[in-house]
């Protein structure tokens, strides 16, 4: 008697069950003073894409309103969007960006 409490810390009996952390959609919002030209720069800039997939991003918010300019992590989606908004506000533009879960 007493023996059993000897718990044995070393050994793991199940598998525990692992979640993945979810990810973050960062999007762009449309608005009508934003020259096209800053937005594919700001998606050149912010997001690696290259003239041709940022002019495309860039139309497809223009015309729908909204677009996905990446999936990230927390921690990058939120700077990501620090990022643009920061960098449209300092050259007077009204661009806004946003995020949500994916
Ligand atoms: N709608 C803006 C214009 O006509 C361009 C724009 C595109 C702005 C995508 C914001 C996002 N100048």
């Amino acid at each position: 008697p007493g023996e059993e409490r000897e718990a044995d810390l070393s050994v793991q009996e199940a598998r525990p069950k692992l979640r993945r952390p979810p990810l973050y959609k960062v999007l762009l919002l449309n608005d009508d003073y934003t020259p096209m030209d800053f937005v594919v720069l700001v998606l050149e800039t912010f997001f690696g894409m290259n003239r041709e997939k940022a002019t495309q991003v860039m139309l497809h918010v223009h015309t729908r309103g909204v677009g996905v300019c990446g999936i990230f992590t927390k921690d990058i989606a939120e700077t990501k969007v620090a990022q643009v908004n920061d960098y449209a506000r300092g050259n007077q533009h009204p661009l806004l960006c946003t995020m949500e879960e994916a």
